[in-house]
């Protein structure tokens, strides 16, 4: 049955994305402070007690969707320096079992980048945090101020794969094709949805579906995703996102190359240019302090949420509670 619902209203004492361009000094682009000297949630503060009470009106059916792959999905890795896990069952005595994990990349599967995954080359990490800090044993930044506040509230998949489809334009999923703003408000207008502040968004590229049903091609890893630009770090900002996830490798296209960001660092050959130039992480991250979501498993959510002609589900993230750690499987799940 359907249950009636408000729309909810954004927090007017959050500044918009052009407002942040004007903060004074080291502020100048950033969310800094805005939650306090000491925060390290970021857009999780999106994420109040009233909005996750209001997110029981997008439960419908109590279905419950795992959006998690296996740990050991990718064997072998996707990203190189991820390597595979190796997992070890013993036992004290023939009638007991344990088990151990080697090797565990928390970030090789279904995942959550925390505040301390990327610093922005010209302006540093989330909150002006020092980087000598970001280091096993200190918490600063670490993953566990997520653990510790938990992830739930309303989600809402764009699912642009299926909107692209059906308008004769499919996502080319064998290169970084980048998705514009306009394809994300095109594909919202489609399936009848609107963000709500404090959502977490989930987008479907539908470049996992193509990833497990499909040889795995030689040569460099590439999957659509987010443009990299200033307007889409602006429309996710704007519309008061507390996390925004994909089923892709890295929220955005993969490789970052030909991007239309960059940093200063980098032009002027302070820093030499890496894999990273160009990546809209630098911005959301360290800047806006967004937890971002990468290889979240949306095929079958999407099939549910088609059924039901509605886009918005119950979700909960809760990362591990692993002081000072940089990101964390995602243990999520919607709730339709
Ligand atoms: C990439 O580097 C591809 O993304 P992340 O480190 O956020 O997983």
């Amino acid at each position: 049955m359907e249950r009636p619902r408000e729309r909810r209203v954004r927090d007017d004492s959050i500044p918009d994305y052009a407002a942040l361009q004007r903060r004074p000094g080291r502020l100048q682009g950033t969310a800094w402070e805005l939650w306090g000297a000491d925060d390290q949630l970021g857009t999780l503060n999106h994420l109040t007690a009233e909005r996750v009470m209001d997110a029981q009106m997008s439960m419908l059916t109590g279905e419950v969707v795992p959006l998690n792959l296996s740990l050991t999905e990718f064997d072998p890795p996707i990203i190189a320096h991820r390597g595979s896990i190796e997992h070890t069952v013993f036992g004290l005595n023939e009638f007991h079992r344990d088990d151990r994990l080697d090797s565990f990349f928390p970030q090789a599967s279904t995942q959550l980048d925390g505040l301390r995954h990327f610093g922005h080359p010209d302006r540093g990490f989330y909150n002006g945090a020092d980087p000598a800090e970001l280091v096993a044993g200190n918490p600063a930044l670490g993953i566990q101020a997520a653990a510790e506040r938990g992830i739930a509230g309303r989600g809402l998949l764009i699912d642009v794969a299926a909107y692209r489809d059906e308008i004769g334009r499919p996502i080319d999923h064998t290169v970084n094709e980048r998705i514009p703003v306009s394809d994300l408000e095109a594909a919202l207008e489609h399936q009848g949805s609107s963000i709500d502040p404090g959502d977490i968004l989930m987008i479907r590229t539908g470049w996992l579906h193509h990833f497990r049903t499909h040889p795995r091609a030689d040569g460099p890893l590439v999957s659509p995703g987010l443009r990299q630009s200033e307007e889409t770090a602006a429309w996710l900002w704007d519309h008061q996102v507390a996390v925004a996830a994909a089923d892709n490798i890295a929220l955005e296209a993969w490789p970052a190359t030909g991007s239309e960001l960059s940093v200063t660092a980098e032009t002027s050959g302070a820093m030499a240019p890496s894999s990273h130039s160009g990546m809209l992480h630098r911005i959301l991250i360290p800047l806006l302090g967004m937890t971002i979501g990468e290889l979240w498993r949306l095929d079958e959510l999407a099939v549910a949420c088609a059924a039901r002609r509605r886009y918005d589900v119950f979700v909960t993230a809760q990362p591990l509670n692993l002081p000072g750690g940089v990101g964390s499987p995602a243990n999520a799940m919607a709730i339709l």
